[in-house]
Protein backbone atom coordinates (compact mmCIF):
# COMPACT_ATOMS: atom_id res chain seq x y z
CA UNK A 1 0.00 0.00 0.00
CA UNK A 2 1.16 3.50 -0.53
CA UNK A 3 1.09 5.69 2.30
CA UNK A 4 0.00 9.72 1.75
CA UNK A 5 2.48 11.56 3.81
CA UNK A 6 1.25 14.91 3.36
CA UNK A 7 -1.76 16.77 2.94
CA UNK A 8 -0.64 18.15 -0.20
CA UNK A 9 -4.13 19.58 -1.43
CA UNK A 10 -4.76 21.81 -4.01
CA UNK A 11 -7.67 23.58 -3.69
CA UNK A 12 -9.60 22.44 -6.74
CA UNK A 13 -11.93 26.06 -6.53
CA UNK A 14 -8.71 28.04 -7.28
CA UNK A 15 -8.40 28.54 -10.81
CA UNK A 16 -12.11 27.49 -11.90
CA UNK A 17 -13.08 28.13 -15.64
CA UNK A 18 -16.51 27.27 -17.18
CA UNK A 19 -19.02 26.02 -14.71
CA UNK A 20 -18.35 21.95 -13.89
CA UNK A 21 -14.87 22.40 -15.62
CA UNK A 22 -12.22 23.16 -13.37
CA UNK A 23 -8.56 22.30 -14.34
CA UNK A 24 -5.32 23.37 -13.41
CA UNK A 25 -4.49 23.69 -9.92
CA UNK A 26 -1.22 24.09 -8.56
CA UNK A 27 -0.90 27.73 -7.10
CA UNK A 28 -2.25 25.94 -3.25
CA UNK A 29 0.16 23.56 -3.14
CA UNK A 30 1.89 23.46 0.13
CA UNK A 31 4.31 20.59 -0.26
CA UNK A 32 7.41 21.29 1.32
CA UNK A 33 10.15 22.46 -1.29
CA UNK A 34 11.70 19.28 -2.71
CA UNK A 35 15.42 18.47 -2.05
CA UNK A 36 15.55 15.52 -4.70
CA UNK A 37 13.37 15.13 -8.23
CA UNK A 38 10.30 13.71 -7.57
CA UNK A 39 8.42 10.69 -9.45
CA UNK A 40 5.07 11.68 -10.69
CA UNK A 41 2.31 9.18 -11.31
CA UNK A 42 -0.13 10.40 -13.47
CA UNK A 43 -3.31 9.19 -13.55
CA UNK A 44 -7.01 9.42 -14.47
CA UNK A 45 -9.85 8.78 -11.83
CA UNK A 46 -13.41 8.76 -11.75
CA UNK A 47 -15.32 9.52 -8.68
CA UNK A 48 -19.09 8.91 -8.64
CA UNK A 49 -21.65 10.99 -5.96
CA UNK A 50 -24.13 8.96 -5.09
CA UNK A 51 -27.23 9.14 -2.63
CA UNK A 52 -31.38 9.96 -2.89
CA UNK A 53 -32.72 13.13 -3.84
CA UNK A 54 -31.90 16.28 -2.36
CA UNK A 55 -29.38 14.91 -0.27
CA UNK A 56 -27.01 17.65 -1.03
CA UNK A 57 -24.87 15.82 -3.76
CA UNK A 58 -24.77 18.71 -6.07
CA UNK A 59 -23.84 20.79 -3.56
CA UNK A 60 -21.59 19.08 -1.92
CA UNK A 61 -19.11 19.06 -5.41
CA UNK A 62 -19.81 22.51 -6.02
CA UNK A 63 -19.26 23.88 -2.67
CA UNK A 64 -15.87 21.58 -3.12
CA UNK A 65 -14.86 22.31 -6.89
CA UNK A 66 -16.05 26.33 -6.32
CA UNK A 67 -16.42 27.42 -3.27
CA UNK A 68 -20.07 28.10 -3.83
CA UNK A 69 -23.35 27.11 -2.31
CA UNK A 70 -27.05 28.17 -3.64
CA UNK A 71 -29.80 27.84 -1.35
CA UNK A 72 -32.28 27.16 -3.94
CA UNK A 73 -33.26 23.60 -4.94
CA UNK A 74 -32.65 22.77 -8.81
CA UNK A 75 -32.18 19.01 -9.08
CA UNK A 76 -29.71 17.48 -11.16
CA UNK A 77 -31.04 15.83 -14.71
CA UNK A 78 -29.60 13.04 -15.66
CA UNK A 79 -25.56 13.39 -14.61
CA UNK A 80 -22.76 16.26 -14.37
CA UNK A 81 -19.33 15.93 -14.87
CA UNK A 82 -17.00 18.03 -12.64
CA UNK A 83 -13.00 17.77 -13.97
CA UNK A 84 -10.52 18.60 -11.53
CA UNK A 85 -6.75 18.37 -11.74
CA UNK A 86 -5.26 17.59 -8.33
CA UNK A 87 -1.75 16.83 -6.62
CA UNK A 88 -1.12 14.46 -3.84
CA UNK A 89 1.51 13.56 -1.65
CA UNK A 90 2.80 10.24 -2.03
CA UNK A 91 5.22 8.23 0.43
CA UNK A 92 8.76 9.43 0.07
CA UNK A 93 8.65 12.89 -2.57
CA UNK A 94 6.65 11.07 -5.06
CA UNK A 95 3.68 12.66 -6.17
CA UNK A 96 0.56 11.84 -7.93
CA UNK A 97 -1.05 14.18 -10.51
CA UNK A 98 -4.37 12.25 -10.91
CA UNK A 99 -7.26 14.08 -12.90
CA UNK A 100 -10.09 13.46 -11.23
CA UNK A 101 -13.86 13.30 -12.98
CA UNK A 102 -16.87 13.81 -10.02
CA UNK A 103 -19.83 12.39 -11.80
CA UNK A 104 -22.93 13.59 -9.82
CA UNK A 105 -25.84 12.07 -11.04
CA UNK A 106 -29.45 12.53 -9.80
CA UNK A 107 -30.95 10.47 -6.69
CA UNK A 108 -33.48 8.81 -8.79
CA UNK A 109 -33.95 5.52 -8.62
CA UNK A 110 -35.54 4.98 -12.48
CA UNK A 111 -32.23 7.28 -13.80
CA UNK A 112 -29.86 4.92 -11.66
CA UNK A 113 -31.81 1.45 -13.49
CA UNK A 114 -31.43 3.05 -16.87
CA UNK A 115 -27.90 4.67 -17.02
CA UNK A 116 -25.96 2.56 -14.31
CA UNK A 117 -23.89 0.87 -16.84
CA UNK A 118 -22.00 4.23 -18.38
CA UNK A 119 -22.32 5.73 -15.58
CA UNK A 120 -20.98 3.48 -13.06
CA UNK A 121 -18.16 1.46 -15.46
CA UNK A 122 -14.67 2.80 -15.08
CA UNK A 123 -15.58 4.36 -11.64
CA UNK A 124 -13.02 3.88 -9.34
CA UNK A 125 -14.22 5.19 -5.56
CA UNK A 126 -17.41 6.74 -4.87
CA UNK A 127 -19.13 9.48 -2.46
CA UNK A 128 -22.24 8.17 -0.46
CA UNK A 129 -24.26 11.03 0.08
CA UNK A 130 -27.32 11.11 2.88
CA UNK A 131 -29.29 14.14 4.52
CA UNK A 132 -28.65 13.62 8.70
CA UNK A 133 -32.75 14.88 8.88
CA UNK A 134 -34.33 11.22 6.53
CA UNK A 135 -32.79 8.03 8.23
CA UNK A 136 -34.22 6.67 5.35
CA UNK A 137 -31.40 8.17 2.99
CA UNK A 138 -29.19 6.42 4.81
CA UNK A 139 -30.68 2.99 4.52
CA UNK A 140 -30.68 3.59 0.74
CA UNK A 141 -27.14 3.86 0.64
CA UNK A 142 -26.97 -0.09 0.99
CA UNK A 143 -28.53 -0.17 -2.64
CA UNK A 144 -26.87 2.77 -4.23
CA UNK A 145 -22.95 1.26 -3.11
CA UNK A 146 -24.09 -1.95 -4.37
CA UNK A 147 -24.82 -0.81 -7.97
CA UNK A 148 -21.83 0.86 -8.41
CA UNK A 149 -20.06 -2.24 -6.87
CA UNK A 150 -21.51 -4.55 -9.03
CA UNK A 151 -20.14 -2.58 -12.32
CA UNK A 152 -17.11 -1.00 -11.02
CA UNK A 153 -16.32 -3.49 -8.54
CA UNK A 154 -15.61 -3.03 -4.63
CA UNK A 155 -13.56 0.66 -5.07
CA UNK A 156 -12.60 2.48 -1.82
CA UNK A 157 -16.23 4.02 -0.68
CA UNK A 158 -16.93 7.07 1.74
CA UNK A 159 -20.10 8.28 3.25
CA UNK A 160 -21.28 11.41 4.04
CA UNK A 161 -23.58 12.69 6.37
CA UNK A 162 -25.09 16.22 4.93
CA UNK A 163 -26.95 19.20 6.18
CA UNK A 164 -25.11 18.91 10.03
CA UNK A 165 -25.77 22.45 9.85
CA UNK A 166 -28.97 21.56 10.61
CA UNK A 167 -28.16 20.12 13.57
CA UNK A 168 -31.13 20.68 15.58
CA UNK A 169 -33.41 18.41 12.95
CA UNK A 170 -30.52 15.82 13.23
CA UNK A 171 -32.54 12.49 13.43
CA UNK A 172 -29.20 9.91 13.34
CA UNK A 173 -29.28 8.21 16.45
CA UNK A 174 -27.63 4.94 17.99
CA UNK A 175 -29.52 2.93 15.66
CA UNK A 176 -28.97 4.28 12.68
CA UNK A 177 -25.28 4.25 14.09
CA UNK A 178 -25.37 0.28 14.77
CA UNK A 179 -26.39 -0.69 11.00
CA UNK A 180 -23.48 1.23 9.75
CA UNK A 181 -21.75 -0.19 12.21
CA UNK A 182 -22.62 -3.19 10.97
CA UNK A 183 -22.72 -3.08 7.33
CA UNK A 184 -20.09 -0.96 6.19
CA UNK A 185 -17.29 -1.52 8.79
CA UNK A 186 -14.55 -0.47 7.10
CA UNK A 187 -16.12 3.00 5.08
CA UNK A 188 -14.84 5.80 6.54
CA UNK A 189 -17.91 8.62 7.46
CA UNK A 190 -17.90 12.41 7.35
CA UNK A 191 -19.71 15.10 8.93
CA UNK A 192 -20.67 17.43 6.21
CA UNK A 193 -22.45 20.18 5.48
CA UNK A 194 -22.16 21.65 1.75
CA UNK A 195 -23.76 25.37 3.02
CA UNK A 196 -21.02 26.02 5.81
CA UNK A 197 -18.34 23.80 4.20
CA UNK A 198 -17.80 22.02 6.93
CA UNK A 199 -16.06 18.82 6.66
CA UNK A 200 -16.40 18.95 3.14
CA UNK A 201 -12.90 19.25 2.42
CA UNK A 202 -11.74 16.20 4.37
CA UNK A 203 -14.64 14.13 2.85
CA UNK A 204 -13.55 14.47 -0.60
CA UNK A 205 -9.74 14.93 -0.02
CA UNK A 206 -10.29 10.98 1.53
CA UNK A 207 -12.00 9.52 -1.07
CA UNK A 208 -9.38 10.85 -3.45
CA UNK A 209 -6.46 9.63 -1.61
CA UNK A 210 -8.06 6.34 -1.32
CA UNK A 211 -9.15 6.09 -4.45
CA UNK A 212 -5.16 7.13 -5.89
CA UNK A 213 -4.45 4.57 -2.83
CA UNK A 214 -6.27 1.54 -4.66
CA UNK A 215 -5.16 2.77 -8.29
CA UNK A 216 -2.04 2.33 -7.17
CA UNK A 217 -1.97 -0.52 -5.11
CA UNK A 218 -4.31 -2.19 -7.53
CA UNK A 219 -2.54 -2.40 -11.04
CA UNK A 220 -5.23 -2.54 -13.77
CA UNK A 221 -4.24 -5.28 -15.43
CA UNK A 222 -5.93 -7.74 -13.36
CA UNK A 223 -8.81 -5.34 -12.18
CA UNK A 224 -9.91 -5.06 -15.93
CA UNK A 225 -10.05 -8.79 -16.06
CA UNK A 226 -12.24 -9.29 -12.80
CA UNK A 227 -14.46 -6.15 -14.16
CA UNK A 228 -15.23 -7.74 -17.38
CA UNK A 229 -16.28 -11.06 -15.27
CA UNK A 230 -18.44 -8.88 -13.13
CA UNK A 231 -20.18 -7.51 -16.08
CA UNK A 232 -20.21 -10.64 -18.34
CA UNK A 233 -22.45 -11.98 -15.32
CA UNK A 234 -24.65 -9.51 -14.77
CA UNK A 235 -25.08 -9.20 -18.26
CA UNK A 236 -26.04 -13.65 -18.14
CA UNK A 237 -28.10 -12.79 -14.78
CA UNK A 238 -30.31 -9.60 -16.64
CA UNK A 239 -30.86 -11.63 -19.82
CA UNK A 240 -31.69 -15.49 -18.21
CA UNK A 241 -28.78 -16.27 -20.36
CA UNK A 242 -26.80 -15.83 -23.30
CA UNK A 243 -24.69 -16.87 -26.05
CA UNK A 244 -21.12 -16.31 -27.17
CA UNK A 245 -22.05 -14.44 -29.79
CA UNK A 246 -24.21 -12.50 -28.30
CA UNK A 247 -21.72 -11.48 -25.77
CA UNK A 248 -19.33 -10.52 -28.66
CA UNK A 249 -21.85 -8.18 -29.80
CA UNK A 250 -22.22 -6.95 -26.53
CA UNK A 251 -18.80 -6.26 -25.79
CA UNK A 252 -17.37 -4.87 -29.04
CA UNK A 253 -14.13 -3.48 -27.66
CA UNK A 254 -12.94 -6.36 -26.04
CA UNK A 255 -11.11 -9.33 -27.87
CA UNK A 256 -13.14 -12.74 -28.41
CA UNK A 257 -10.47 -14.31 -26.74
CA UNK A 258 -10.88 -12.38 -23.82
CA UNK A 259 -14.54 -12.88 -23.46
CA UNK A 260 -13.98 -16.71 -24.02
CA UNK A 261 -11.37 -16.57 -20.75
CA UNK A 262 -13.91 -15.19 -18.32
CA UNK A 263 -16.45 -17.34 -19.30
CA UNK A 264 -14.54 -20.21 -18.78
CA UNK A 265 -13.56 -18.47 -15.01
CA UNK A 266 -17.46 -18.03 -14.85
CA UNK A 267 -17.71 -21.67 -15.13
CA UNK A 268 -14.88 -22.71 -13.08
CA UNK A 269 -16.52 -20.81 -10.25
CA UNK A 270 -19.85 -22.39 -10.45
CA UNK A 271 -21.48 -19.17 -11.86
CA UNK A 272 -22.92 -19.72 -15.11
CA UNK A 273 -22.73 -23.78 -17.14
CA UNK A 274 -23.68 -24.29 -20.40
CA UNK A 275 -27.67 -24.41 -20.83
CA UNK A 276 -27.80 -27.21 -23.17
CA UNK A 277 -26.64 -29.53 -20.65
CA UNK A 278 -26.38 -27.83 -17.48
CA UNK A 279 -23.29 -30.50 -16.59
CA UNK A 280 -20.41 -29.50 -14.65
CA UNK A 281 -18.35 -31.28 -17.65
CA UNK A 282 -16.06 -28.53 -18.14
CA UNK A 283 -15.69 -27.68 -22.13
CA UNK A 284 -13.38 -24.36 -23.35
CA UNK A 285 -15.78 -21.44 -24.33
CA UNK A 286 -12.87 -21.66 -27.25
CA UNK A 287 -13.96 -25.12 -28.42
CA UNK A 288 -17.49 -24.78 -28.43
CA UNK A 289 -19.87 -23.42 -31.16
CA UNK A 290 -20.35 -19.60 -31.04
CA UNK A 291 -24.18 -19.88 -30.59
CA UNK A 292 -23.69 -22.53 -27.48
CA UNK A 293 -25.99 -20.50 -24.63
CA UNK A 294 -24.62 -19.93 -20.95
CA UNK A 295 -27.08 -19.89 -18.05
CA UNK A 296 -26.40 -18.53 -14.27
CA UNK A 297 -26.55 -20.78 -11.42
CA UNK A 298 -27.82 -20.42 -8.40
CA UNK A 299 -24.63 -19.51 -6.87
CA UNK A 300 -23.74 -17.12 -9.80
CA UNK A 301 -27.10 -15.30 -8.68
CA UNK A 302 -25.82 -14.90 -5.86
CA UNK A 303 -22.50 -13.01 -6.57
CA UNK A 304 -24.30 -11.23 -8.38
CA UNK A 305 -26.70 -9.91 -6.35
CA UNK A 306 -24.22 -9.59 -3.36
CA UNK A 307 -24.08 -5.81 -1.98
CA UNK A 308 -20.26 -6.83 -0.31
CA UNK A 309 -17.43 -5.85 -2.62
CA UNK A 310 -15.60 -8.83 -0.88
CA UNK A 311 -17.69 -10.83 -2.51
CA UNK A 312 -18.00 -9.55 -5.73
CA UNK A 313 -13.87 -10.35 -5.85
CA UNK A 314 -14.49 -13.38 -7.53
CA UNK A 315 -10.96 -12.79 -8.65
CA UNK A 316 -9.96 -14.63 -5.65
CA UNK A 317 -12.08 -17.76 -5.51
CA UNK A 318 -11.19 -18.60 -9.12
N1 LIG B 1 -29.03 23.38 5.21
C1 LIG B 1 -28.41 22.73 4.25
N2 LIG B 1 -28.99 22.57 3.03
C2 LIG B 1 -28.31 21.90 2.09
C3 LIG B 1 -27.04 21.34 2.30
N3 LIG B 1 -26.65 20.71 1.17
C4 LIG B 1 -27.64 20.89 0.28
N4 LIG B 1 -28.65 21.62 0.82
C5 LIG B 1 -29.88 22.00 0.16
O1 LIG B 1 -30.61 20.82 -0.14
C6 LIG B 1 -31.26 20.94 -1.42
C7 LIG B 1 -30.85 19.83 -2.31
O2 LIG B 1 -29.47 19.92 -2.63
P1 LIG B 1 -28.83 19.28 -3.96
O3 LIG B 1 -27.37 19.47 -3.83
O4 LIG B 1 -29.47 19.83 -5.16
O5 LIG B 1 -29.24 17.75 -3.78
P2 LIG B 1 -28.91 16.53 -4.75
O6 LIG B 1 -28.56 15.38 -3.87
O7 LIG B 1 -27.92 16.91 -5.78
O8 LIG B 1 -30.34 16.25 -5.43
P3 LIG B 1 -30.68 15.54 -6.84
O9 LIG B 1 -29.86 16.18 -7.90
O10 LIG B 1 -32.15 15.77 -7.02
O11 LIG B 1 -30.38 14.09 -6.68
C8 LIG B 1 -30.90 22.35 -1.94
O12 LIG B 1 -31.95 23.24 -1.62
C9 LIG B 1 -29.64 22.71 -1.16
O13 LIG B 1 -29.51 24.10 -0.97
C10 LIG B 1 -26.44 21.51 3.58
O14 LIG B 1 -25.34 21.06 3.89
N5 LIG B 1 -27.17 22.21 4.52
MG1 LIG C 1 -28.02 16.99 -7.79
Amino acid sequence: MVGFSCGAWVHPYSEASAPGVIIGCHALCERPRLQTPVRIRKMRLKIVLVGERTVGKTSLVERYVKNHFKEEYTGTLGGRVYPVELEVGLEGEDLALAQVAFFDLMGEHSVRKVFAEPFFFGTHGVLAVCDVERPATLYALKDWLRVVMQIAGPVPAGIAFNKVDRADKMAIGPEETAWLRAEFPTVPTFMTSARTGAGVEDAFSTIVSRTVDSVLAGGRKSRSGRLLRQRMLMLLVDRAGASKNELFADFKGVAPGEIMEELDNLVRLGAIVLDETGAATFAKAADLPATVRYRVTDRGKRIAESPKGEELAIEEIV
